[in-house]
């Protein structure tokens, strides 16, 4: 099949996706940025080649240079990791077209998911709740979008089809707002995603954020590995994740997770997966999926015991899943806390030399982080520096073991969120579990988290 992988990425990740190849024996191919020789991973790689300036565009987006290395070097597949080319479907078909593998589903289940109209239609086809709203885009004609509108109820959201992660979306409180709203998403969606379709849904005031992994292979087999929660968030940027999510009735989780594997079988989804749901009054409803490895993934590894990388690769291999959904078993607790080059809480960024990093460790600690004592943080790309995982048997463990993992963790030269994260392991409506999406921002807001700090 393929002997070698092209790592279209970089930082912890691309370390992540290189530890996963040895584990399968696969020879690795490292492409960097002309700011990113020095990375951990390149310099573990069998091979590693520069594909342009530091700016992303002129490499890690620039699909003609990545797939020019793939060829140069002779690598048969190509893992996106997350960010960069990982969700566009385009590359995807680039790389299938050019006889390499893909590391992620096919491209048509990833055009198909990628526009957000077209991905509720398949869920909803497979039996998949979803947040009432329009069935499907929006007509051209006013009156007829006012009577969608109407029909829904206030408060409702203008989103993109083409959009995601937050971006091009409008919330609507009141009926003489939404055409107005409607045009000005239109508008804004054409020129940043070139399709201008929207659509509306109702409006959920204070959702949590549940997703469900999910893995499936090339020969009709898909499982879910589990939920985690992600509602510690600021501007759309998750802060802390956990696996299980507090407070929500199992059998509710099992049978939405059962519905995502069974909508994997339907679509002929290939690969890792992420059904996003919102979650209130006990129901959940479908908002989005990534077709892509997530930043969390390492959460329902430390849960389920599934090395979700490794099963990437299988996958892709043309492997089938070496287990079932009955082999799956869910153990313990799980926290990640993002580690960021920024600010603690007004998240500036903060690139530079990293003077000294000493990691914690110790019993149920894991740290996926491509830092080492010397390396230079850039200022070019995400500011994600290192993955703090905590798993215990219980939610109270799991947190009792990141606040000493926090304190022994030590990163010298740049700031980081580790302060911020110190004070949320103490925050009463962390220690409760089960908060909203807006919980953080609140926070933040108030000024609870600021001030002083070890
Ligand atoms: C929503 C919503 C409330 N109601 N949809 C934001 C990111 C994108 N994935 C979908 N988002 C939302 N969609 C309805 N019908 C609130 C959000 C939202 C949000 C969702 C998940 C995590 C953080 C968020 C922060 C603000 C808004």
């Amino acid at each position: 099949m393929f002997d070698t992988v092209l790592i279209a990425n970089r930082g912890e990740i691309a370390l992540r996706i290189l530890r996963a190849c040895r584990m399968l024996g696969l020879r690795t191919v490292a492409v960097h940025s002309e700011i990113d020789a020095g990375l951990r991973h390149v310099a573990l790689a069998d091979q590693a080649l520069c594909i342009g300036p530091a700016a992303s565009a002129r490499s890690y987006l620039d699909p003609k240079a990545i797939l020019d290395a793939a060829v140069l070097t002779g690598a048969g597949a190509i893992h996106p990791g997350y960010g960069f080319l990982s969700e566009n479907a385009g590359f995807a078909q680039a790389v299938q077209d050019a006889g390499l593998v893909f590391v992620g589903p096919d491209a048509a289940a990833m055009r198909r998911m990628g526009d957000k109209v077209s991905a509720k239609q398949a869920m909803l086809a497979a039996g998949v709740p979803c947040v009432p709203g329009s069935q499907g885009a929006l007509p051209p004609d006013p009156a007829a979008v006012q009577a969608i509108g109407d029909a829904i109820g206030y408060p409702q959201i203008v989103k993109a089809s083409g959009g995601g992660g937050g971006r091009g979306m409008r919330v609507v409180r009141r009926a003489d707002e939404l055409l107005q709203a409607v045009a000005m998403t239109r508008e804004e969606a054409g020129r940043a995603f070139g399709n201008p379709e929207v659509y509306v849904e109702k409006f959920l005031e204070h959702p949590r954020h549940i997703e469900i992994q999910v893995i499936a292979d090339a020969h009709g087999h898909a499982v879910w590995l589990g939920e985690r929660d992600c509602s510690m968030q600021r501007r759309h940027q998750k802060i802390i994740e956990e696996s299980p999510a507090p407070g929500i009735d199992r059998a509710a989780i099992a049978r939405i997770g059962a519905r995502c594997a069974e909508a994997c079988v339907q679509i002929g989804y290939r690969g890792a997966g992420t059904f996003e749901f919102l979650y209130e009054h006990g129901e959940f409803h479908f908002i989005e999926m990534n077709t892509r490895v997530q930043v969390e993934h390492p959460v329902t590894e430390l849960v389920s015991g599934i090395d979700i990388v490794v099963e990437q690769l299988r996958i892709a291999r043309g492997e089938p899943l070496s287990f079932s959904q009955d082999d799956v078993v869910l153990r313990g607790h799980a926290i990640e806390c993002r580690i960021n080059a920024e600010h603690p809480w007004r998240f500036t960024p903060s690139p530079g030399p990293v003077r000294r990093w000493l990691p914690p460790g110790g019993p149920g600690v894991r740290v996926d982080s491509h830092l080492y004592s010397g390396c230079e943080v850039p200022p070019n790309y995400d500011s994600l520096v290192a993955k703090l995982l905590t798993h215990a048997a219980t939610r109270d463990e799991a947190i009792a073991r990141m606040r000493g993992a926090l304190d022994e963790t030590l990163v010298e030269g740049i700031e980081t969120t580790v302060a911020l994260h110190r004070r949320l392991m103490d925050e009463p409506g962390f220690g409760a579990g089960g908060f909203d999406i807006h919980h953080l921002e609140r926070l933040l807001e108030a000024g609870t988290l600021q001030g002083a700090t070890a």
